[in-house]
């Protein structure tokens, strides 16, 4: 028999602009994404699961299902509608009162985003990160945010995966301001962001706000392609790119002179270049020791072969399988031929790679403190029955990566909690509304909810800990 431990936290996780819809409501700001869905015309985030009006059936229905702690992220355009406003929008300070004293009333415990994907669309358009004035801006919104909210949240994150929106801005270009291939601006970004991320955690921690503070990353573990030797440097260069980059800014507080080769090795093949002051570096090193847990993203690994031709990727954002193509040049290519099965989206579906990764962090960043699995689950077509969704395989997924983090426990690793994303489905940035993640069905035309199989499996789940 296979058991969660009792303590183990059990929470689902959601993003303010996957799910409140409500994009002009009540003086909301307006962000780049506004704009760019609409012009490309597929789909918008409106009115997504309306959880903006709807966050008191969401919580009733996480307290009934055994959901004790909810993921979501503050839109920091209902704060300070222009990102850097003399003054806060009352409604929208008014509403994550609301929220949190809902979530604390049903017993389900908020961990609070500050940044998910979502930067107002006034400091966007001058650069996002890239502009230190957005920098200062979010140290500001961060700092009235732990002001605002001491009494109701605990738990602080500050950024959600900083590689996948800075790639997804300025490499891949399925985000705005969709740009591709720009590896300076990729870097660059990631290196500003964690500027900001450092200036912010010090700050919580100077100004001793009662509660806990952490960070998520994305991390996908990069494996060389057939286990072979050519593959392991391109499988080294993308984790650097992807992962480690960014764990040497959080946990080190600097680049090692491993990282920064790879990443010079990456930036002249592409013809980049990256800023890097003594001061940045000194906001990095006071803040390496005070994240008190890390939070990893994880859906899938990749398997990667060494490649020199040009850049080359092809993201798949309908759900056509074996349409992914995802080649960067002198870092490498992901493969997706292997005997690993994969969701409609190509991702592969490989939970030893979370429990590797995992056993990776506490390795090589010993002052990580504790880990939550901050966002995992599957991406499923769902069909809609009355009756019961029959969602079988996202199940058979999410025990799975339990089990993984029941292995990394036993290798020694101080994993502490699991949110499964999503709670109910909600938009996805590049698919809309055909790949849905929830444990609760959501009907986008009526706004019912339904709880799928996988909703009645973790409440019991929650009850008895067993994942055989
Ligand atoms: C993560 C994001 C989430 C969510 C999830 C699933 O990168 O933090 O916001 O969207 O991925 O991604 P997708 O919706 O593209 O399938």
């Amino acid at each position: 028999m296979m058991n969660l431990p009792k303590e183990f936290l059990l929470g689902g996780a959601t993003a303010a602009y996957q799910a409140e819809g409500a994009t002009t409501a009540d003086g909301k700001g307006k962000v780049a994404w506004d704009d760019y869905l609409e012009k490309q015309g597929r789909f918008k985030a409106e009115p997504a699961s309306d959880f903006y009006n709807k966050y008191p059936l969401d919580l009733k229905l996480s307290q009934e299902f055994g959901v004790d702690a909810i993921r979501v992220s503050i839109a920091w355009s209902r704060i300070f509608p222009n990102g850097d406003d003399a003054e806060a929008n009352p409604a929208g300070v008014q509403f994550y009162h609301d929220l949190f004293k809902e979530a604390h009333a049903r017993g389900v415990e908020p961990y609070v985003t500050l940044h998910h994907f979502d930067t107002p669309d006034a400091l966007h358009s001058q650069g996002d990160f890239l502009n230190p004035h957005t920098i200062e801006s979010f140290v500001r919104y961060a700092e009235f945010c732990f002001n605002e909210y001491q009494e109701e949240v605990k738990y602080w994150i500050t950024f959600n995966e900083i590689w996948p929106v800075t790639s997804g801005q300025y490499l891949v270009g399925k985000f705005p301001p969709a740009i591709t291939y720009d590896f300076s601006k990729t870097l660059q970004g990631q290196h500003n962001m964690m500027v900001a991320h450092a200036k912010a955690i010090k700050l919580f921690k100077d100004n001793q706000y009662d509660g806990e503070i952490g960070i998520i990353h994305s991390l996908e573990t990069k494996y060389p392609y057939e286990g072979k030797k050519e593959n392991e440097h391109a499988a080294f260069l993308y984790d650097v790119l992807a992962n480690k980059f960014l764990l040497d800014a959080t946990y080190k507080g600097y680049y090692t002179e491993e990282v920064m080769n790879a990443v010079d090795e990456i930036l002249s093949a592409n013809n980049g270049e990256i800023h890097i002051t003594e001061e940045d570096l000194a906001h990095l090193d006071a803040a390496k020791d005070l994240n008190d847990f890390l939070g990893i993203n994880y859906y899938q690994s990749n398997f990667v072969k060494a490649y020199d031709g040009d850049n080359d990727i092809h993201h798949n954002g309908t759900g056509e399988k074996g349409t992914s193509v995802f080649a960067l040049h002198g870092v490498g290519e992901q493969m997706f031929d292997m005997d690993i099965p994969r969701n409609d989206w190509d991702w592969l579906i490989y939970p030893d790679g979370l429990r590797d990764q995992m056993i990776r962090v506490a390795k090589e960043y010993p002052n990580y403190k504790k880990i939550y699995v901050t966002e995992n689950g599957m991406g499923y077509k769902d069909d809609f029955n009355t009756e019961l969704i029959d969602d079988t395989p996202r199940i058979d997924y999410i025990r799975k990566h339990l089990i993984a983090c029941t292995e990394a426990i036993d290798a020694g690793v101080n994993v502490v909690g699991y949110f499964v994303w999503s709670l109910m489905d909600v938009f996805s940035w590049s698919n809309g509304y055909n790949k849905r993640y929830g444990l609760f069905y959501v009907d986008f035309d009526t706004q019912e909810r339904y709880p799928k199989k996988s909703a009645y499996w973790w409440k019991q789940l929650n009850e008895n800990r067993d994942l055989s």
